[in-house]
């Protein structure tokens, strides 16, 4: 698979984003560090087994049911359970690590390359949207491998398969998904992006799909459809990373016998407003993220490596803690403003 484009002939001064207009997304390879892969190695490796064992992390995706609410236990093998698929809420203020895990994903999440990426692709410099201090922060989960095999079906996230082609049209092409419908001057007022800590080959979409409606073979096929015409398996090394449009059409395969921690973020703009919220909100990020002290967790991890106990944080640590408070506390803004969401997809 093509993997960052660089035939693209767009006229667009930023190749990331013609990719995501033409395709719904794109892959920029190699984008950790061998550092940075271990560790967060380690952070994820300690979360899954704790999520695994059950009654230690409530917040987890289970086998057998696609979309969110999930319970907060997985049925056992004896009652047909499968385990897990997920493990929600990395950024969660009680998540059950020490600092130093906790601090691998906070400093992921806010990390100024991604959100260069997040930037660029946003297009959030330019004046008229009030310049870069407009990001919103949303999720940060992890997609783990099952103890069974397990499927998702094609999906668009927040666009409902009943949805007719006229409804899709024009739902992609409102506010909270890209204005234009994927046009070259679109905005996009969201993007996804999926960050695999083992080689990851389970995400399944139709490149282009994010623009259009569903066509006459795509709306009546299986729901759980093996080929569908032009779609592509997003083959991801470790430390790859994907970013993408979240209504493209898509679907997951999992193999039980096949290591997967793919960390599955995403992040928006102010302009989106309330049109997000449900996407976002619908996980039920709106219960703890007003309680999120990212300097404490940083502060700690310091003390615990010997960088110092003074309770200062380095220069590269305040000015993350910065542009992470001010991501946290629009989303609190964008939960206070919403209500009742309610859920995008059931099942
Ligand atoms: O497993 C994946 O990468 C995709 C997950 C997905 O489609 C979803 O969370 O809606």
């Amino acid at each position: 698979m093509a993997q960052t484009n660089q035939e693209e002939e767009s006229p667009s001064p930023s190749p990331l984003l013609a990719n995501l207009h033409k395709q719904g997304f794109l892959i920029i390879p190699s984008f950790l560090t061998p550092t940075e892969l271990s560790t967060l190695r380690n952070a994820a490796a300690n979360l899954t087994a704790l999520a695994r064992q059950g009654g230690n992390w409530p917040h987890i995706r289970t086998v057998g049911k696609q979309f969110p609410p999930w319970p907060s236990v997985a049925p056992p093998p004896e009652q047909g359970g499968g385990g897990i698929w997920g493990v929600q809420h990395l950024l969660h203020p009680s998540l059950p690590l020490s600092a130093t895990d906790r601090a691998a994903f906070i400093r992921l999440y806010f990390s100024p390359r991604i959100l260069a990426v997040v930037h660029e692709l946003l297009q959030t410099g330019d004046e008229e949207d009030g310049g870069e201090e407009q990001l919103v922060m949303e999720l940060l989960n992890m997609l783990v491998r099952p103890d069974k095999p397990f499927s998702l079906v094609w999906h668009r996230d927040d666009i409902p398969p009943s949805a007719s082609p006229e409804e899709e049209v024009s739902r992609l092409t409102a506010a909270q998904s890209c204005r234009g419908g994927g046009s070259a001057t679109a905005k996009y007022n969201h993007t996804q992006w999926n960050l695999p800590l083992f080689d990851d080959a389970s995400l399944i979409l139709v490149p282009g799909s994010h623009a259009r409606a569903r066509t006459e073979q795509e709306r009546n096929a299986d729901p759980y459809e093996a080929e569908l015409p032009g779609q592509i398996r997003v083959d991801l090394k470790a430390g790859d990373m994907a970013f993408y449009d979240n209504d493209i059409l898509h679907r997951g395969v999992y193999e039980s016998g096949r290591e997967r921690m793919t960390l599955h973020g995403s992040v928006s703009v102010a302009r989106a407003g309330a049109g997000r919220a449900r996407n976002v909100l619908q996980h039920g990020v709106g219960d703890w993220v007003d309680r999120c002290d990212f300097a404490a967790v940083l502060k700690e991890d310091r003390e615990n490596r010997g960088l110092g106990n003074d309770g200062e944080l380095g220069e590269e640590d305040e000015r993350l803690v910065r542009v992470a408070e001010g991501m946290r506390d629009r989303l609190v803004r964008m939960g206070r403003e919403s209500g009742d969401v309610g859920f995008s997809l059931s099942g």
